[in-house]
């Protein structure tokens, strides 16, 4: 293998790690939002995704029709809309999510979370293995990705455990680098 593409190798794997490091926007429901129409699975839409710390949720919906409730987990199971932790209308809404745990939504117009309109966000922590000690992140030659933080106090143990992840895939990247050159 040629210099340059070793290179180029290297170039793709480092953008592989900032892949990992960067947060992401979540479509409800995808291409058909969040609606009763269809019998959208949200359940099923969920389980598909991996919700980090950082990310953001997008509601899209026709806003004269169904509306977007934060709600407890009891709340949830009982489609009960009579007290939202929070409520959106616009039909263009996005959540941040700033930490981890179950995060539940339903539609609060009547029979549309009987209908299936609910949702169970669940934001599941990086696990101890997969994130280093931010001391080996500083150690490291290459600085973390920059990740847009939620606000101060959120802010810093996401960003920890996020560097901390595209730091160690660097890291593979930077071995698997050494080891082409070794045997080129
Ligand atoms: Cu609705």
């Amino acid at each position: 293998m040629a210099f340059t593409e070793k290179a180029v190798v290297f170039l793709l794997m480092m953008m592989a790690a900032f892949h990992v490091s960067q947060a992401a926007v979540h479509k409800v429901g995808d291409s058909s939002g969040w609606t009763i129409i269809g019998n959208i699975d949200y359940k099923k839409w969920a389980a598909t995704k991996n919700f980090q710390v950082g990310d953001s949720i997008i509601f899209e919906y026709n806003a004269k029709f169904h509306n977007v409730m934060r709600v407890t987990h009891a709340m949830y199971k009982s489609c009960n809309a009579s007290s939202p932790l929070t409520t959106m209308t616009t039909g263009n809404d996005t959540i941040k999510i700033t930490n981890y745990g179950h995060h539940f939504f339903l539609c609060g117009i009547p029979g549309h979370c009987q209908a299936g309109q609910k949702v169970d966000i669940n934001v599941v922590k990086v696990s101890a293995a997969a994130a280093p000690t931010p001391t080996s992140a500083m150690a490291s030659p290459v600085p973390p990705a920059n990740v847009p933080a939620p606000s101060p106090n959120v802010a810093s143990p996401f960003i920890v455990a996020k560097g901390g992840v595209g730091v160690l895939t660097l890291a593979i990247a930077l071995v698997a680098f050494l080891t082409l050159s070794t045997h080129a």
